[in-house]
């Protein structure tokens, strides 16, 4: 059963590569995606290193002249979804034509280079891969820091299209008058109450529109309506830099520029802190707005080494709180609040990825216990529904796209139980990395 289930994730990440480079999913996602393809190049790396490196290759392929590397890459024209490269209009941005969204995506690579580093020691593939991702995370510092916080210019940036971290910021948008007609494709592919409301696609789609007519000149997004501090790509980022800055330091490469990121985070961190959540929440920097209630990547402070001794205690509190409001682990936003929508996508579902970090997060800050929960819930979620793109955390139904491409790389690469397990203790609170 269990030798099956791998064979299974094998098979849905060779069903799904469409040559050098993965699909999330066939027709709903029919290109390749930033993060996606990070995490498919870490179930590739079990079994196939050389396909690992494919994937973060080609990935970095659309990286731009000024270091950003594109939420999705446009490789090749496919009706099944919407916007596709026309809607965005980056022509002329990518220095070789290649078709790219125009904002980015929470910034994993780097963790997983290191991983691949550790799994292959092929230091002369990853020299480019390492600087590649140098020249990314300093656009991040230039172009999404806002008093210390990463922010996201779109919801679609911090790869949680629909949480309610973003709601009082769209509500906020007046949708454009001018706004070409146009026809979603998600909704014909998954149940619509599974997906993001229509007004909200509305919002998302004005932002699109006003970047295209400012030819995406980060500059212009500055000055945008959407400017919104996400925990999720601040502690992913946070993570990013500590892993970078190791594997330039093994690899023989400059790692100071790294470092001097890494302290400016550390510190940035704190303006995402709300005593009242007693968590790391989102923090509107149009409106100076705080979110009030806590998403699923506020726990990723562990994952980043981040927050004092006293904020991840109480973070604790409010991470036992969760679990126990839900049946299966981690809702991608708190059950408690009235937000809360099982079934929605992004403002309830479990999603592997975002467990897979948390719980390598408390796994290595001593946090056995809660660790496992985490992932045993997650290996059962797939085992019982399949390898779905994400789960109800109240029913455990597996919910949006099948055979899906990063929950077969999670099993592969964390969840399955013939992953090599690292050695379990509740060592209590470990010091920083
Ligand atoms: C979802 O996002 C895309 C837009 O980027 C969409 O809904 O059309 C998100 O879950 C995102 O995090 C993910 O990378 C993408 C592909 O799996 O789908």
């Amino acid at each position: 059963m269990t030798i099956d289930l791998d064979q299974r994730a094998r098979a849905i990440l060779a069903a799904n590569d469409r040559g050098g480079y993965t699909v999330p999913t066939a027709r709903l996602y029919p290109f390749q995606w930033n993060w996606d393809s990070a995490f498919c190049a870490l179930g590739f790396a079990t079994h196939d290193i050389d396909r690992a490196f494919r994937e973060v290759e080609t990935l970095i392929e659309g990286q731009w002249d000024d270091g950003m590397i594109p939420h999705i890459v446009f490789r090749r024209p496919d009706p099944d979804y919407f916007p596709g490269p026309e809607a965005w209009g980056t022509a002329g941005r990518h220095p070789r034509g290649v078709p790219t969204s125009g904002i980015s995506q929470p910034p994993v690579l780097a963790s997983v280079l290191r991983r691949l580093h550790q799994a292959s020691g092929d230091a002369a593939r990853l020299r480019p891969l390492a600087e590649a991702c140098a020249r990314w995370h300093a656009w991040w510092q230039r172009a999404r820091r806002e008093g210390g916080a990463t922010v996201v210019v779109h919801p679609w940036e911090s790869g949680r299209d629909n949480c309610p971290d973003w709601d009082a910021a769209l509500d906020r948008i007046a949708i454009d008058p001018d706004l070409p007609a146009y026809t979603r494709r998600d909704t014909s592919h998954i149940d619509a109450d599974q997906r993001p409301r229509q007004e909200q696609y509305d919002r998302y789609m004005t932002i699109v529109k006003r970047g295209a007519d400012r030819h995406w000149e980060t500059d212009a997004f500055a000055a945008g309506p959407f400017r919104v501090a996400d925990p999720g790509c601040h502690f992913i980022l946070l993570r990013a830099e500590r892993d970078l800055a190791a594997l330039l330091g093994a690899l023989g490469m400059d790692d100071a520029a790294v470092r001097a990121r890494i302290t400016g985070l550390e510190a940035g961190a704190d303006a995402l802190w709300s005593e009242a959540a007693g968590a790391w929440v989102a923090h509107d920097a149009r409106s100076d707005a705080r979110s009030g209630a806590v998403a699923s990547t506020a726990f990723l402070a562990w994952w980043a080494g981040a927050g004092t001794a006293s904020q991840r205690s109480r973070a604790l509190e409010t991470l036992r709180a969760v679990l126990s409001s839900a049946r299966f682990a981690l809702p991608s936003w708190d059950p408690r609040d009235a937000a809360f929508d099982a079934p929605r996508y992004w403002r309830g579902p479990i999603w592997p990825v975002v467990n897979f970090m948390v719980s390598e997060g408390l796994r290595e800050a001593g946090h056995a216990d809660m660790a496992e929960r985490i992932r045993s819930d997650t290996a059962t979620l797939i085992r019982e529904a399949g390898f779905m793109e994400y789960f109800d955390p109240t029913s455990g139904r597996g919910l949006g796209g099948g055979d899906f491409s990063w929950t077969a790389a999670m099993w592969l690469h964390w969840c399955g139980p013939n992953v090599p397990r690292p050695r379990q203790a509740n060592a209590g609170e470990a010091g920083e990395r």
